[in-house]
């Protein structure tokens, strides 16, 4: 029998927790990432668990600025190969990105895990380990701050799924655009990217592969102006009150 029986009211999370773990058991995901994890299904359960129109707008303005970039990369960390490897690399495939690991709570092991992972599901080349190519990005301490000069370094723009605080600021600071996913509307990442997906990284990941297939036949100007037209403060804001409404709806069946 099944641990998470298809009937549990629950089994969505359960089973997206699941791929947690097992990407930990398999040497992808760092302990601190199971944490993130459940700090990101707390902010899931207030927006109601499923992908609100602020989210979707988001979702159709990143996948515009996907489109206009020049050299638009992807930055993987261990959750993100865990949660949705294939749809990653569909993603890279889609848009054309780079693909590069990046890690917070570095070491060589995992890095080599998470790109044989996306290797396996179809990865021609992942960027981030070789030696030759990396350089330093200013105005961040941590790990993350090496990165290969090809990649993230010469990207106009960046995506860098459930990331910790410190280096959306250092990569806007450096002219890239941020475009990010992230539960939290009122996290630093959040508040400092260019373009925030407010929302579960395994649901809002498909719609923009799916957004950025339809808008590629878009042309530029056309592409510009829904980028134009998203405003992330706003969306942001959206975001919180969609968390404010829910809350007033339970606490009125409560
Ligand atoms: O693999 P590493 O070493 O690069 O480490 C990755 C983690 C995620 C551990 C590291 O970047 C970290 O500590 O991140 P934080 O500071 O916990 O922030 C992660 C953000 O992602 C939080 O705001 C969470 O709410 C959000 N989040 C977590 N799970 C999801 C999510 N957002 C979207 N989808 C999720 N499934």
């Amino acid at each position: 029998m099944p641990l998470i029986p298809k009937s549990h009211p629950r089994a969505k999370s359960l089973l997206i927790r699941e791929k947690l773990v097992n990407g930990f058991d398999n040497g992808l995901v760092a302990k601190e990432g199971l944490l993130a994890q459940g700090r990101g299904e707390a902010f899931d359960y207030l927006l109601g668990e499923k992908t609100g129109k602020a989210a979707k707008q988001a979702i159709k303005a990143a996948a515009a600025q996907l489109l206009l970039a020049e050299i638009p990369v992807i930055s993987v960390n261990g959750n993100i190969a865990a949660l949705c490897p294939k749809q990653i690399v569909r993603l890279s495939k889609q848009i054309k990105a780079k693909l590069e690991v990046n890690l917070f709570y570095t070491n060589k092991k995992r890095q080599q895990a998470i790109i044989r992972t996306l290797k396996k599901n179809g990865a021609r080349e992942v960027l981030g380990t070789s030696l030759t190519s990396s350089t330093k990005l200013s105005g961040i301490d941590s790990a993350r701050r090496i990165v290969d000069k090809n990649g993230i370094f010469a990207a106009d723009v960046v995506v860098v799924p459930l990331e910790d605080g410190d280096r959306t600021l250092a990569l806007r600071k450096a002219g890239k655009t941020v475009i990010t996913f992230d539960l939290n509307p009122l996290s630093r990442t959040s508040q400092t990217a260019n373009i925030t997906i407010v929302d579960n990284v395994t649901r809002a990941i498909d719609l923009l592969i799916d957004e950025s297939k339809k808008l590629s036949k878009k042309n530029r100007k056309t592409l510009q102006k829904i980028v134009n037209n998203f405003d992330n403060k706003k969306n942001l804001t959206e975001n919180v009150i969609q968390i404010k409404n829910n809350l007033t709806r339970r606490a009125r069946i409560a």
